[in-house]
């Protein structure tokens, strides 16, 4: 209870620290959650995604700036699903975004998973609570577009925007990995380079063939850029921050919001589930070394993974123990 009074209060350290056991998967992260789950549910959660190096975290860093002069406060999350050891991606954001360190009203934290299940998924979602009872008014999520990795995210935010560059093969891309049914804006970016027209065509294209979602929201398409160039780049962010928070305007004014909430709810109940229930089983499987025993028998083909499953499922559930 303590340690969610402070973070109620905005205590920078303790959610760090939260925000780290939650990385590390430790147990008595989740008490806090708990405690904390009340106060959610309040900020507006913006996805960013897009292919690594497509400019995201300097959206970010200018749409923090315009939250500020609006006078909201913001959180940033950079989730780095890559690698949990690496200083990459992690470094360039904190580098990035250095110049809001010494503001109280903005809290940035990378995001890595160190799980052999995944994970990152409930850490992002817990992570997103923590920000959201600090207070933080608008939640930046960045991720990076990797497989499964920007599809995710629809599970947790209010707001998709996906940024896309010129000439990178984009075209492709936003075919493959079903970005069209999250995406509410998609940004080009970078677009003092050549081919914006080519792939704000391709984007066009792709829109009219998919249906139109029943809410009536129609995706933007926005061109921002070049970074480099201040002034061109403070109008681009203004026109694309404007766009969001039409966007959440229109979720809360046309009853949208209701299905968000219930596809947030409900992913995030399958992963609790998942941490009670599967994460228990599979430690000690492999405490008990039968993972490996098993893992064997279906390379040989002795056993398939399903009855193996169905085993272990009528084992735990008989005696209850999973649900510990
Ligand atoms: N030409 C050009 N370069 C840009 C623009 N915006 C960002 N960049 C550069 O692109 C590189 C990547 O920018 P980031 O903002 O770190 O991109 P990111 O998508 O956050 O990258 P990751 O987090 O590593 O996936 C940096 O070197 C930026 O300076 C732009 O509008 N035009
Ligand atoms: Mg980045």
């Amino acid at each position: 209870m303590e340690k969610a009074k402070k973070i109620r209060e905005g205590d920078v350290r303790t959610a760090s620290r939260l925000i780290r056991n939650i990385e590390d998967n430790i147990p008595e992260a989740r008490s806090t959650i708990k405690d904390l789950f009340h106060d959610t549910g309040k900020a507006h959660v913006v996805g960013i995604t897009g292919s690594p190096g497509a400019g995201k975290s300097t959206l970010v860093d200018g749409i923090i700036d315009w939250c500020r002069r609006k006078g909201k406060t913001v959180g940033v999350l950079a989730v780095d699903p890559t690698s949990p050891f690496s200083g990459g991606a992690i470094l360039g954001d904190r580098i990035r975004m250095q110049r809001h360190a010494d503001d109280p009203g903005v809290f940035v934290r990378s995001l890595a998973t160190r799980g052999f299940l995944g994970g990152l998924s409930k850490a992002v979602g817990d992570a997103i609570h923590i920000l959201d009872a600090m207070g933080k008014e608008v939640i930046l999520v960045e991720t990076v577009g990797a497989g499964q990795q920007e599809v995710e995210i629809i599970n947790h935010a209010h707001t998709v925007v996906v940024v896309l560059v010129p000439g990178m093969g984009d075209e492709i891309q936003v075919i493959k990995a079903g970005i069209m049914e999250i995406a509410d804006i998609f940004v080009i970016n970078k677009s003092d380079r050549e081919g914006t027209r080519k792939l704000q065509r391709e984007i066009l294209s792709m829109l009219e063939m998919s249906p139109s979602s029943a809410g009536g929201w129609k995706p933007s398409i926005l061109t921002v850029g070049n970074a480099f160039d201040r002034a061109v780049f403070e109008a681009g962010i203004e026109v694309l921050s404007t766009k969001i928070e039409a966007h959440y305007q229109h979720l809360v004014c046309n009853d949208r919001m209701e299905d968000r909430i219930r596809r947030k709810a409900m992913h995030e109940l399958s992963e609790a589930l998942r941490a009670c229930i599967l994460e228990p089983i599979l430690n000690g499987l492999v405490t008990a070394g039968d993972l490996n025993w098993m893992i064997g028998k279906v390379i040989r083909k002795e056993a398939d993974p399903y009855t193996l499953a169905e085993e272990v499922a009528g084992r735990c559930l008989q005696k209850g123990a999973a649900l510990k």
